[in-house]
């Protein structure tokens, strides 16, 4: 897989505002924030969209929502959305599977 901004962001070649770590998973906020609180959940693993995963990924994939619910209460948050965009037409544009993680604001549904 290409190198992306993330990559870089897990091999701390340049700086994030990281909320949590551990050997699979980094938290980090986003630097585009669309709410109060918007961070992302990435996997160390460069899987580059959700539909490149693999079924030997399951624990990995359900890792990266546990870690978004611990990070939403460290965050305070009790109501939040989880976004993941998958493909340049649901528009993603970093090509490392991450979970977006919204918070203290109200949000409507259906998303635009
Ligand atoms: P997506 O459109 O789903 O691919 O979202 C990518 C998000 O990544 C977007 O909300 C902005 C964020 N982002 C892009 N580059 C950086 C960066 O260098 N640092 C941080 N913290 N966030 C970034």
């Amino acid at each position: 897989m290409a190198e992306t901004i993330f990559s870089k962001i897990i091999k701390k070649e340049i700086p994030a505002d990281i909320l949590y770590e551990d050997d699979e998973a980094l938290a980090f906020r986003d630097i585009n924030a669309q709410a109060p609180v918007h961070f992302l959940v990435i996997p160390k693993k460069p899987i580059p969209k959700l539909s490149d995963a693999e079924p030997e990924d399951q624990s990995l994939l359900g890792h990266l929502l546990l870690v978004a619910n611990t990070v939403a209460k460290q965050e305070g948050l009790t109501d939040f959305r989880l976004n993941v965009n998958n493909g340049a037409g649901a528009s993603q544009t970093v090509f490392h599977l991450h979970v977006h993680v919204l918070g203290g604001r109200p949000f409507s549904w259906p998303p635009g």
